[in-house]
């Protein structure tokens, strides 16, 4: 209780805040967009990942007031990039049950005058299964905005083709297990390769998340997959970091 006060006080003040990971396209390696990944900025314990918070802010009914904060303060900083740059934001199960959150997704873009083209959120699988319908109608109205969908962590879930099948959803995101495997474990490559050559089928675009070297992101770039993300592209920022990007960018 003492902590939902405080996780209240923290999102109030301002203490939530956006980082940034790179997304970048695999063949012309230019850089297209951001991940925003959320840091809590306390005052005493410094930067805390979002595993201390994030599910905390969900299971205390925190997390729309959270991601809110995080997407209005995503979106302005997006505005002073250069143009075409994208953000993903992730969205948590529970957001996916309330379908209240296309309003509010809406509602942050118009007061911030950021395209709904350059958005796209994340969502996982743990979100969808437990109440598929109103998952459906969620979905359906934020691309009815023209936002972009990207399932999450895809193929660590389960139901995986049901879901994409019927959410028709227009990105599918390589987890990183898949991926940093590769390194160690060459047939890994069987695996991201499937997924890229299913997502192809699909008529699905694709990203491999946790790329950490150079012959990943050239074995990955090769098997066809859209986009990378990882330690070897960079790591996530604060905005005041991202001016070397930004240029590379323009
Ligand atoms: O930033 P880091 O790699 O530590 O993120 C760990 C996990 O937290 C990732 O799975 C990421 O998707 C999740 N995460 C980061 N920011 C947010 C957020 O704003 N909302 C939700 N729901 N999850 C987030
Ligand atoms: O689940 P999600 O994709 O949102 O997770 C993003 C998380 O992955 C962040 O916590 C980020 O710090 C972490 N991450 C990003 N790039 C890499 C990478 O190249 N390798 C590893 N091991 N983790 C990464
Ligand atoms: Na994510
Ligand atoms: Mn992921």
């Amino acid at each position: 209780a003492v902590f939902k006060v405080r996780l209240r006080s923290a999102i109030e003040s301002g203490e939530i805040v956006p980082f940034y990971q790179p997304l970048v396209d695999l063949r012309s390696r230019r850089l297209v967009g951001m991940e925003v990944l959320a840091r809590w900025r306390h005052p005493e314990r410094g930067i805390l990942p979002p595993s201390d918070f994030i599910a905390h802010a969900e299971h205390g009914g925190l997390i729309g007031p959270l991601f809110q904060g995080l997407l209005r303060q995503a979106c302005r900083d997006a505005m002073r990039w250069p143009d075409g740059l994208k953000i993903a934001v992730n969205l948590a199960p529970r957001q996916l049950q309330d379908a209240s959150i296309a309003g509010c997704v809406l509602d942050v873009l118009s007061e911030t005058g950021f395209s709904p083209l350059r958005l796209e959120l994340e969502v996982t699988e743990t979100g969808i299964v437990r109440d598929l319908g109103t998952a459906k109608k969620v979905l359906a109205m934020l691309r009815a905005a023209g936002i972009r969908i990207a399932l999450d962590d895809f193929g660590t879930g389960y139901a995986s083709l049901r879901m994409v099948k019927e959410l028709a959803v227009d990105r599918l995101k390589i987890d990183r297990s898949f991926v940093v495997a590769l390194a160690s474990a060459p047939e890994s490559g069987r695996y991201v390769s499937a997924i890229i050559g299913l997502a192809r089928a699909l008529g699905l675009a694709t990203t491999a998340e946790g790329i950490e070297d150079t012959a990943s992101a050239k074995r990955i770039g090769a098997m066809g997959c859209d986009l990378g993300q990882g330690y070897y592209f960079g790591r996530p920022s604060p905005a005041a970091a991202l001016t070397e990007w930004m240029e590379q960018a323009e």
